[in-house]
């Protein structure tokens, strides 16, 4: 059985980092066009890398955690390569690093992460927990003033393209299994991977609410994601 996951930022609300359009999202009281495009980037720089550092600094506090769904996705993945059970790839839009920390292997972060800088002339990525300023230094040529400011965080904002899209075309073709945890499914083309899918693939969404998306699965599960996604996943074990 070949297994494509793709999460959203409900799967990380339990871990304690706000969700985008929920109330007390992320861009209350910002408007997504000065902080998710190029074009507010360009506007006004500080206060674009403030929102990401404000959010890179939450996502270093050591109480924000991988919980119960991220934890269960890397159980099952582990369980699922090692007996040799199928393909599975998890498409996370989430930039923190919560899959990978609970051990996720194959995790295509399709919108970037927040703990890696991109020179924005040279499109060098590098790993990056500190704040980002117009005054930072480019890391591997820190004397040199004209590249000073000249880093970015490593994200993808409206208008941009997306990371891996062959691969996650090619994932959902080929998919038995394809679960959509936590996600509005208002966002593309991560919302539309789940029409990528053959009508073969069975096709779950697990979310708090209904979602535009919704009629595209064949279920959907209504709950939060740190009690469904454990359950839904035992269901599938050795299949
Ligand atoms: C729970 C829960 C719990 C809460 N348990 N559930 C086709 C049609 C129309 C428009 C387009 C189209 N194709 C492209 C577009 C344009 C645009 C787009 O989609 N616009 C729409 C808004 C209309 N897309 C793009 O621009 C994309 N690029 C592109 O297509 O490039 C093409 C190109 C071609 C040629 C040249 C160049 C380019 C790029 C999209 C980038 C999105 N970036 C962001 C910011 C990333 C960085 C950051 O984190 O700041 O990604 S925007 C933001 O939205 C972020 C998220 O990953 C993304 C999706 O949000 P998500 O994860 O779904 O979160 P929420 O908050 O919306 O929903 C949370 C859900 O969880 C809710 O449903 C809750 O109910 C649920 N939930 N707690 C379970 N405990």
């Amino acid at each position: 059985m070949n297994v494509l996951i793709l999460t959203g930022a409900g799967i990380s609300a339990e871990s304690g980092i706000p969700t985008f359009r929920d109330a007390n999202g992320l861009w209350e009281g910002h408007a997504f066009e000065e902080v998710a495009t190029p074009q507010g980037f360009a506007r006004n720089p500080e206060l674009v890398q403030e929102f990401y550092n404000q959010r890179r600094r939450a996502l270093l506090n050591p109480e924000i955690r991988p919980n119960a769904a991220h934890v269960a996705l890397a159980e099952f993945e582990r369980d699922h390569l090692e007996h040799g059970r199928g393909d599975f790839l998890l498409v996370t839009q989430n930039i923190d690093n919560l899959h990978q920390r609970a051990g996720s292997q194959n995790v295509l972060a399709m919108h970037g992460q927040l703990l890696q800088a991109r020179c924005t002339y040279t499109e060098e990525v590098f790993d990056w927990t500190a704040d980002l300023t117009a005054d930072t230094p480019h890391p591997e040529d820190p004397d040199n003033d004209a590249l000073r400011g000249c880093l970015r965080p490593n994200v993808v904002w409206f208008g941009e393209m997306p990371i891996g899209l062959t691969r996650i075309e090619k994932a959902a073709t080929q998919a038995d299994l394809f679960l959509a945890i936590g996600t509005s499914g208002v966002v593309y083309p991560a919302a539309g991977i789940v029409a990528q899918t053959s009508p073969e693939c069975r096709r779950i969404e697990v979310n708090l609410d209904d979602t535009p998306a919704s009629n595209a699965f064949d279920e959907t599960i209504r709950g939060s994601a740190s009690v469904e996604v454990p359950k839904l996943l035992n269901h599938f074990k050795a299949m």
